[in-house]
């Protein structure tokens, strides 16, 4: 599938050898200990089909009150740090932005999705959002400023990293749904998507 000719979206496919993938996901094992993953509601109550959770000062919390950025995890407990992996890789990546406050871990079964949604939720939208995909592969779609209008996909890998800055920050995206079984990386299948942002 041809790359996406929307501007100030880039994909960067040799971010993470198998080997630093590997490293990566034991760290956000530890992650996952101290925050373990939780099922979000939306506003209106419907169960998100994503598991979540998030290292950091904020995570990215969804329930009954609304979305917000909450500095503990349902617990009551603080974020546990973001891994210094992806603290390296947002520096040698996006080495003018300030750096991210937050890690939002999104785990996707073999039927999860997302909808089309914006990460508007955050103070400085002149900084970008780098995502990182682990395990199994995932149908990316991107769309524009607002609502409806044409769309563009494209497969994340397991170890792609997407940026995202400019008109791209503020643009619709989601997930279609992910391929089962299309990477060994996840002893059980399935997928981790790891979002990095500045939130205040
Ligand atoms: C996902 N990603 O890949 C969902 N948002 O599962 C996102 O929502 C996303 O990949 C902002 C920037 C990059 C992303
Ligand atoms: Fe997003």
């Amino acid at each position: 599938m041809a790359p996406l000719s929307v501007r100030d979206f880039e994909i960067h496919s040799e971010n993470f050898s198998p080997k630093h993938q590997r490293r990566l996901v034991e760290a956000l094992r530890h992650c996952l200990k101290q925050a373990p993953l939780f099922q979000p509601v939306t506003p209106r109550g419907t169960p998100m089909s994503v598991r979540m959770s998030a290292a950091g000062t904020y995570g990215w919390i969804s329930d009954r009150t609304g979305y917000r950025y909450e500095p503990v995890h349902p617990s009551g407990q603080a974020w546990p740090a973001i891994p210094e992996v992806l603290l390296d890789m947002w520096r040698s990546l996006v080495p003018q932005a300030r750096l991210p406050e937050c890690c939002l871990i999104n785990w996707y079964d073999e039927t999860a999705k997302m909808g089309m949604h914006q990460d508007r939720d955050e103070a400085d939208m002149t900084q970008p959002v780098v995502s990182v995909s682990l395990g199994d592969e995932a149908l990316f779609r991107m769309g524009n400023q607002t609502r409806g209008g044409k769309t563009e996909s494209i497969w994340l890998r397991s170890g792609d990293v997407v940026v995202m800055t400019g008109s791209a920050r503020t643009a619709y995206h989601g997930i279609d749904r992910i391929r089962p079984n299309s990477s060994a990386l996840l002893p059980n299948g399935g997928r981790i998507n790891l979002t990095l942002r500045v939130v205040t």
